[in-house]
């Protein structure tokens, strides 16, 4: 890098339709015990993260949603320390060794039942990389991106994403691959119901350790979860919408049955979130032809994602307006993954070394 540059990375968040809960490894490689498969999301809900490299910025320094947040502090999340770990990393891999400012933004609220260490962590590697002029595949970045937050793996591609669990101890082989591109099945789309937009009590970290030790139905989890992840590639290759709806639904499920077993119990689902549950299989078992039209799908929290096609969005648009618990309702297609922006997007005033003045 001959001059200062701000580089500005763009990724988007993934919702899992086979879900990843339980690691192997808990000291930062974020190994898990089964592959997952998810569907990247488009622009409609993204992360921005502008990065630059310079001499005259004293030391490391991050900014997220306006924030700053003290990344060599001792007392620093985890997550914090893991993004200190892969930034260090990063650099140790390029000539420019210069301190860092980063700043990132979400344009949807934390609390939108959207994940967004998934769309951050994937937005900060794509930047680096880029940045820090490095040229790593895709593959690495999926790896790096992993060890910041595990579903992060999965946002370094769009379209339809499986994230392999691997079986190195090095997890060298735990990373993620497009399995379908966005223009597959581009009717699908994500029906996102916010019952609650608070944070959640319990941190995905502490929940996916509880469930692993503690759950006695856990331990039949990854093999349910590894035929799950064979049935939705194949509903999604012959665009069967039916199979595919039964398969996520009984996932969700299963899942969140092995959080209720962990203990102490840990339940995400509220009143709103299995009013949704009962509804949609009502909906479902009334169609005429016995197929079903939509599923669900429950992250950590108890906001509801239905996957369906363009077909039947009114349908399910209308049946959750009925739900009272029902406070918003975000709907995204399937996205094309992480991209550099342009320099309009950037976050990063270049001249003053700071984040760009809101309306400025
Ligand atoms: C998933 N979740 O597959 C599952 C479904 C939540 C439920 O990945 O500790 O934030 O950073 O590896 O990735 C949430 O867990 O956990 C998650 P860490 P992460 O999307």
């Amino acid at each position: 890098m001959v001059e200062t540059q701000v580089v500005t990375g763009i990724a988007t968040p993934n919702i899992a339709l086979i879900k990843y809960w339980g690691k192997r490894d808990y000291t930062g490689l974020n190994t898990p015990n089964n592959s997952s498969i998810s569907i990247t999301l488009d622009e409609t809900v993204k992360t921005t993260t502008s990065v630059v490299f310079s001499n005259k910025i004293k030391k490391d320094t991050v900014f997220i949603n306006g924030i700053k947040e003290d990344i060599t502090n001792k007392k620093a999340s985890e997550k914090t320390v893991y993004m200190k770990n892969i930034l260090n990393k990063m650099r140790s891999y390029s000539n420019i060794k210069e301190n860092a400012l980063i700043v990132s933004e979400n344009n949807f609220p934390s609390g939108a039942g959207i994940a967004s260490s998934a769309s951050g962590a994937a937005a900060l590697v794509f930047a680096l990389n880029k940045a820090l002029e490095l040229k790593i595949t895709a593959k690495e970045l999926s790896i790096m991106a992993r060890q910041i937050s595990g579903s992060a793996c999965r946002s370094i591609f769009g379209g339809i994403v499986k994230w392999n669990k691997g079986i190195r101890e090095d997890g060298l082989d735990s990373y993620s691959e497009q399995i379908f591109p966005e223009s597959h099945w581009k009717e699908l789309v994500d029906i996102i119901a916010i019952v609650d937009s608070g944070k959640k009590k319990i941190s995905s970290s502490i929940g996916h350790e509880a469930t692993v030790k503690t759950s006695t139905l856990y331990k039949e989890r990854p093999a349910f979860a590894e035929k799950g992840v064979i049935c939705v590639e194949n509903a999604i290759k012959n665009k069967d919408l039916d199979l595919l709806a039964k398969t996520i639904m009984k996932d969700s499920n299963n899942m969140h049955a092995t959080m209720l077993d962990t203990w102490p119990p840990i339940m995400y689902l509220n009143d709103s979130s299995k009013e949704i549950i009962y509804k949609l299989h009502e909906l479902n078992d009334s169609q005429s032809n016995g197929k079903y039209i939509a599923g669900y799908t429950f992250d950590a929290g108890p906001n509801a994602h239905i996957i369906t096609i363009d077909k039947h969005r009114e349908t399910i648009r209308k049946m959750l307006k009925e739900i009272s618990g029902v406070k918003n309702i975000i709907e995204s297609h399937i996205g094309n993954g992480p991209r550099i922006a342009n320099e309009k997007e950037t976050l990063i005033d270049i001249k003053n070394l700071s984040p760009v003045k809101k309306n400025s």
